[in-house]
């Protein structure tokens, strides 16, 4: 075992060797012949940003199957916030593996669930009674979260925005704004979902935030009605569809609109949650109280979990058997959600993401300011964007991007790209990784720029 940099009490980085190495060319011989196998036994929807098999990870490296470790700068799309196999999570779900691994909390309960409902019901914005209920997958939330909105409320309207992403299921395929890859031959999609137009400073010129709000309110006023309305949903910053932030005020004046006017205001959180934008959420930073949060990926170091928490009298006006499912708040998942927390909490993830905030946005920056294919560079936390352009305009250049993401793969660093035009580079590193895998991967991307066009 190649030994590691750190103490063996340090709880971040494991047994993987913490640096880049390439050992073949990527992807290497035996990545190639589980894709060829893949290929043939796995559906062809079901598609692959690198052609490279995993073996191990943690920290800030994915090791492969030929022994290639890569920066990772994906987290797998915002998972493994505290880390791929981050030691309390491990140790949780070894224990709770070994004590039962499934009952069905809606056959006989147990405390593990309990357990992630008040560490939500604690940690999420606002000190109001709560209630949680849990699910599976982010999707499978955010279809809960329309629900007890429309139980609540008695409407059915939803209001979602421009480049909005909620999921491939039907309802959250509805909710989501962009036809290729997730929506194009899956319809019909379901009814009573509309969309308003975002704050995206970037491409409306630094519009005000209050006043894109009240553009989007407008929009929802005129098209669908407020009394007709059971909730707006909406990503505090968007992820799939370009880790768009809004301009200031947008979030807190959709809110207060909400607020007045019956509707249920519903934070989807699933990819900014838990320490991801350096706040324990994305909402905290406005200071927005969300009456629903629906939050998965992060909540449970890599384990299938998600949640939605809320406000009490709008949670249980579901009755007594209309929320629920067959593994939802699974007991490992659970186990491994309140490691996670406590590995946020004792290792201060929260301050980790505004570290690594300063430091990619510093080096980014650096890129942009001497290449004119660099629009925008913005996030916050560990949850950072550039976004492409043809030079010195706002042409969105996703063959540039899929060329920089391809080329950071090959040199062993994970990247991931979004955006409603393909041409957003994101990074969302684990916050395990060090400063020096950080800056190895930013070196990289930093030749990559350089390169001759
Ligand atoms: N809401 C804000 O980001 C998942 C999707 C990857 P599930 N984002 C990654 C892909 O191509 O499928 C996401 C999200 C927001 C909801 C979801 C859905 O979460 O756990 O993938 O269902």
């Amino acid at each position: 075992m190649t030994a590691t940099t750190t103490k063996p009490t340090t709880l971040t980085t494991q047994e993987v060797p913490q640096r880049r190495l390439l050992v073949t060319e990527i992807p290497g011989p035996e990545s190639r012949r589980l894709m060829a196998r893949k290929s043939t036994a796995v559906a062809a929807g079901v598609a692959t940003t690198m052609p490279v098999f995993a073996a191990r990870a943690g920290g800030g490296i994915v090791v492969d199957v030929d022994g290639n470790q890569l920066v990772d700068l994906g987290s797998g799309i915002a998972v493994t916030t505290v880390g791929a196999s981050a030691p309390r999570v491990v140790a949780a779900v070894q224990e709770q593996v070994a004590a039962f691994t499934h009952t069905c909390f809606m056959v006989t309960p147990y405390e593990g669930y309990v357990a992630v409902a008040e560490a939500l019901n604690r940690l999420t914005p606002g000190d109001h009674a709560k209630r949680t209920a849990l699910f599976n997958s982010g999707a499978e939330a955010v279809e809960n979260a329309v629900k007890v909105a429309r139980s609540h409320t008695g409407r059915q309207a939803v209001a979602v925005f421009d480049h909005a992403y909620h999921g491939r299921t039907n309802l959250t395929m509805a909710m989501t704004a962009r036809n290729m890859p997730y929506k194009h031959g899956f319809g019909p999609f379901a009814s009573e979902v509309y969309r308003a137009p975002l704050s995206y400073p970037f491409r409306d010129g630094g519009t005000d935030g209050v006043v894109a709000a009240l553009r989007a309110i407008d929009v929802i006023e005129k098209q669908v009605g407020a009394t007709n309305l059971a909730a707006v949903v909406i990503e505090p910053i968007q992820g799939e569809g370009g880790f768009i932030e809004p301009a200031t005020g947008f979030l807190p004046t959709i809110a207060t609109w909400c607020r007045d006017n019956g509707v249920v205001f519903i934070a989807d959180e699933v990819q900014t949650g838990f320490a991801r934008t350096g706040d324990w959420f994305a909402c905290d930073r406005e200071g927005v109280v969300p009456d629903l949060i629906v939050t998965a990926k992060g909540i449970a170091g890599g384990l299938p979990l998600s949640a939605v928490t809320g406000r009490a009298e709008i949670m249980d006006a579901a009755h007594a058997g209309g929320l629920g499912g067959t593994y939802g708040g699974n007991p490992l998942a659970c186990a491994a959600a309140l490691a996670a927390i406590e590995t946020i909490e004792a290792e201060g993830l929260v301050q980790r993401a505004r570290d690594i905030e300063t430091l990619m946005l510093d080096r980014l920056r650096r890129i942009e300011a001497r290449d004119a294919r660099v629009g925008d560079v913005r996030g916050r936390g560990a949850m950072i964007a550039v976004e492409l352009v043809q030079a010195g305009t706002d042409v969105p250049n996703p063959e540039l991007t899929k060329a920089v993401a391809a080329a950071a793969h090959r040199q062993g660093v994970i990247v991931l790209t979004c955006g409603t035009y393909g041409n957003v580079l994101r990074f969302l590193p684990p916050l395990s990784i060090s400063d020096k895998l950080l800056h190895v991967a930013l070196d990289v991307l930093d030749t990559i720029f350089e390169a001759p066009r």
